[in-house]
């Protein structure tokens, strides 16, 4: 997706430039007023394409001015639910500028767009073959479960060898439990200690086979773990280092753990513990803040069932309920409906 900033003397002469770039479906999400004239935020999937994906038939029907209670209602709806205020903030200007007064004032048009438009800004796109997947993430987030998960399925589908590799030597059994497991499932297992031992053992497993390796949950504030885990993951390439995130905890502690995983360099994003999430709204804000496709969600504890590659829009369904709407599609997941 595409956001662009527009400036005109009037709103009249900045809208007319965002249809010009970005097509006549293009959705405004904020507009300001300012010294020199009027600022307009727009997006669009790629100049001139918006249309095709919008989720409601755009139009530009609200006047600048103190926001409508029905906006109002939309964004502390998505508050409740865990959504940041800006974020919220953001999803109830969109739906302001892009819904007529009559489909705003509908609370179900209204969430139905807000769903719509969580799914386009939720980065996601089709996982590269890879040969390596290295699971990071903060202790406890369900790394080993995640990729036990992961690596039964690989092995049923048996399109190519795969190994199991742990670098956990911090966690007292946590290599043995990734060993047990491998014992379980036939497949070789690499004790991984240094950056030299991921290159032997990537050797070992030959051309075409897929390493997974389970990492050390690194803690808030051991930066000694985190730079090691760094050196170790050198040469494994970003889009084969996966950073797991617990659904059941709030947009900062999760932007937090972001930023603290940073220094891994990992390419793509895995959500856990979605059955467990009462709040949707602060995964899906960190998700859209971190920009990193989301590939992996754990929606319980279960190995392997409890696993699914990620679809944004199935993701937005849950983190914006509709009024009415059968249960929750995960176990125990979300808000009351
Ligand atoms: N409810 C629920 N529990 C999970 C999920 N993923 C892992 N767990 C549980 O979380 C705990 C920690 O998991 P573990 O894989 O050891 O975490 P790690 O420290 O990151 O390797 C275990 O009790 C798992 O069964 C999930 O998606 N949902
Ligand atoms: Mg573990």
């Amino acid at each position: 997706m595409i956001l662009r900033t527009f400036f005109g003397k009037t709103a009249a002469e900045a809208l007319a430039q965002v249809r010009e770039q970005f097509g006549p479906g293009a959705a405004v999400l904020e507009t300001r007023r300012g010294a020199g004239g009027v600022e307009v935020v727009a997006a669009a999937e790629r100049p001139g394409t918006w249309g095709a994906a919008a989720p409601a038939a755009p139009v530009l029907a609200a006047e600048l001015g103190a926001p409508p209670a029905a906006a109002e209602r939309l964004r502390d709806d998505l508050v409740a639910w865990g959504f940041s205020l800006p974020f919220a903030a953001r999803i109830a200007a969109a739906a302001r500028h892009n819904l007529d007064a009559e489909q705003l004032e509908d609370r179900i048009a209204a969430l139905s767009y807000a769903r719509g438009l969580v799914a386009l800004w939720l980065p996601a796109g089709p996982a590269p073959a890879p040969a390596v997947l290295a699971l990071v993430g903060p202790p406890g987030v369900g790394k080993t479960t995640t990729l036990a998960k992961l690596a039964a399925r690989e092995i049923c589908r048996g399109e190519h060898p795969v190994v199991l590799a742990s670098a956990d030597g911090r966690r007292l059994g946590g290599a043995e439990q990734m060993e047990a497991f491998a014992r379980i499932l036939g497949a070789p297992f690499v004790a991984v200690r240094e950056r030299r031992d991921l290159e032997r053992a990537r050797e070992r497993a030959g051309r075409g086979a897929l390493l997974m390796l389970d990492t050390p949950g690194i803690p808030r504030g051991d930066r000694a773990a985190m730079e090691g885990l760094a050196g170790l993951l050198a040469g494994v390439r970003r889009e084969e280092i996966e950073l797991l995130l617990a659904a059941d905890r709030d947009a900062d502690s999760l932007t937090e753990s972001v930023k603290r995983f940073a220094p891994l360099r990992p390419g793509a994003l895995g959500a856990t513990r979605i059955d467990e999430a009462v709040r949707p709204g602060g995964l899906v804000t960190a998700l859209a803040r971190a920009g990193l496709p989301l590939r992996h969600l754990g929606t319980g504890p279960d190995v392997p069932d409890d696993l699914e590659i990620a679809d944004p829009r199935r993701l937005a369904a849950w983190a914006v309920p509709l009024p009415g709407e059968p249960a929750a599609p995960w176990r125990g997941a979300g808000t009351g409906r």
